[in-house]
């Protein structure tokens, strides 16, 4: 079956759209076949020997990580990958969710997860976005499970919205759980086999656990799409706010305090 078929008959779009909206995440199982995972997987291989056009490498500690700007790959080169992301099936919950339809999935990432160190902090992203991965290799809490708090992004958009309202700055955003958040936390991981994918909304606390050992890895192809109508993360270049923080100069306090949290400034680490 093809990657389409796979996604129109296994994925319910209105059930996915409501678990997303209420649980902040919606994990389905399992949802592609052996033959397609293992094309994301030559996919991805490729990615990383070949960079193609249109794909550049970043900074990722824990391992490799390749963007793959869409609009300027050519559309040949990775077939599968982009058919799914740019499914009618995919586009529907995408465009429902954000309530938008500019930008969706313009961006897919692919990260190569090999050294030992946690992946990221219990966090919610500074800027939010939603995000579908799909696991290229089983994967549980050995190998860099990712897990998530449901329910929390309700609270976590209120402070957002709160802390932006108030004239906070997304950098002073403090997304990182303290210890108190943890302990009213519980963080479900979502371990399943290759094939699996995640949608879900980042102010929903979230982690990406970490390699037991340095025999295992994890491979993930994601996306990730920014909801519509926030500030940039960055202070406009050469606007009064930029020249302060780069100068550390008269910087503005944010507007209040959550005590305990620290900020990853926009990255998936503090
Ligand atoms: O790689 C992971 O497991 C989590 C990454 C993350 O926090 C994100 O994409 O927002
Ligand atoms: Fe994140």
């Amino acid at each position: 079956m093809d990657v389409s078929s796979q996604l129109e008959y296994r994925i319910d779009v209105s059930a996915t759209i409501d678990s997303v909206r209420s649980d902040g995440f919606c994990f389905i199982e399992g949802l592609f076949d052996q033959a397609t995972v293992a094309e994301l997987n030559a996919e991805f291989q490729k990615v990383f020997e070949e960079l193609p056009p249109g794909v550049s490498e970043g900074v990722h500690p824990p391992g490799r990580m390749a963007t793959i700007d869409v609009q300027n790959n050519d559309p040949e080169s990775l077939p599968v990958t982009r058919a799914i992301f740019q499914s009618s099936s995919i586009r529907s919950i995408c465009e429902a969710l954000l309530s938008s339809s500019s930008g969706i999935n313009d961006k897919i990432l692919m990260t190569h997860e090999t050294k030992v160190t946690p992946i990221t902090d219990v966090h919610f992203d500074s800027q939010r976005a939603l995000k579908i991965m799909i696991y290229l290799l089983d994967t549980d809490p050995s190998n860099g499970v990712i897990s998530f708090c449901k329910g929390s992004h309700v609270e976590n958009t209120a402070y957002r919205n709160k802390f932006l309202s108030k004239g906070g700055h997304l950098l002073d955003l403090q997304n990182v759980a303290s210890q108190i958040d943890l302990e009213s936390s519980f963080l479900e991981a979502l371990s399943g086999p290759a094939g699996s994918m995640v949608i879900f909304d980042t102010d929903c606390w979230h982690s990406g656990g970490c390699l037991e050992d340095d025999t295992k890895e994890r491979r993930i192809i994601r996306s990730s799409s920014k909801f519509p109508n926030q500030p940039p993360l960055q202070p406009t270049r050469l606007s009064p706010l930029w020249f302060r923080r780069r100068f550390n100069l008269f910087l503005p306090e944010p507007p209040f305090d959550m005590p305990g949290r620290e900020r990853t400034r926009g990255t998936a680490r503090k």
